[in-house]
């Protein structure tokens, strides 16, 4: 069982002026990878586990090998929340905005569209050190905000369908402390498009 990592859909200077290129390469091409090169070495450790997508793999990490069962959850987790980070985010206008469908499914479970806004702003703001924003869909298919930590997946409470990555990596050279000013901006660059994709 093998993982790459896949191309980026754009180019490292796509989403300036609000993720910065040096940050999308170091983020893309050191981070990322590392957590697939580390997903890997841990999984060579065991030759005969059965074929798994990464999703089936951080689903049923108990029934890895004990030794390898946090390697797979942090750099599993890291390559599963950075290869949807990548696919979530577009300089494209025509996507920036919900589809009147989805904008009704946010309205019903939250309120407001604005209202889904300050949840999903304030659980990236106060998620301590280094984590994940969550806009996920639970089994009855309910939209709800939460964050986890670290590389953790939210799989327990429901599917990810947006996610924004609170790393200090992800926005310090640009933002430095100013992580509101990064979630804010943030908003501007989302495929709400691939949001709805991820829904069904
Ligand atoms: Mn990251």
């Amino acid at each position: 069982m093998k993982f790459t990592l896949a191309p980026l859909p754009y180019a490292y200077d796509v989403l300036e002026p609000i993720i910065d290129a040096k940050t999308m390469e170091i983020h893309y091409s050191k981070h990322h990878q590392a957590y697939v090169n580390n997903l890997n070495a841990a999984l060579e450790k065991y030759p005969a586990l059965p074929e798994q997508s990464i999703e089936e793999l951080l689903n049923n990490l108990e029934k890895l090998p004990a030794d390898i069962q946090t390697a797979v959850r942090n750099n599993g987790g890291g390559h599963f929340n950075h290869t949807m980070f990548w696919s979530l985010l577009i300089s494209e206008k025509k996507y920036l905005a919900p589809s009147a469908s989805l904008l009704a499914h946010i309205e019903k479970d939250f309120g407001s569209f604005d209202a889904m806004k300050e949840q999903f702003s304030n659980a990236a703001k106060t998620r301590f050190g280094s984590g994940w924003a969550w806009l996920i869909v639970d089994t009855t298919g309910k939209l709800k905000v939460t964050s986890t930590a670290n590389q953790d997946v939210p799989f327990k409470e429901g599917k990810p369908i947006l996610g924004l990555d609170v790393w200090e990596h992800a926005y310090y050279l640009n933002y430095q402390n100013r992580r509101p000013d990064y979630i804010t901006n943030f908003f501007k660059i989302i495929n709400w498009k691939k949001v709805e994709d991820n829904l069904r």
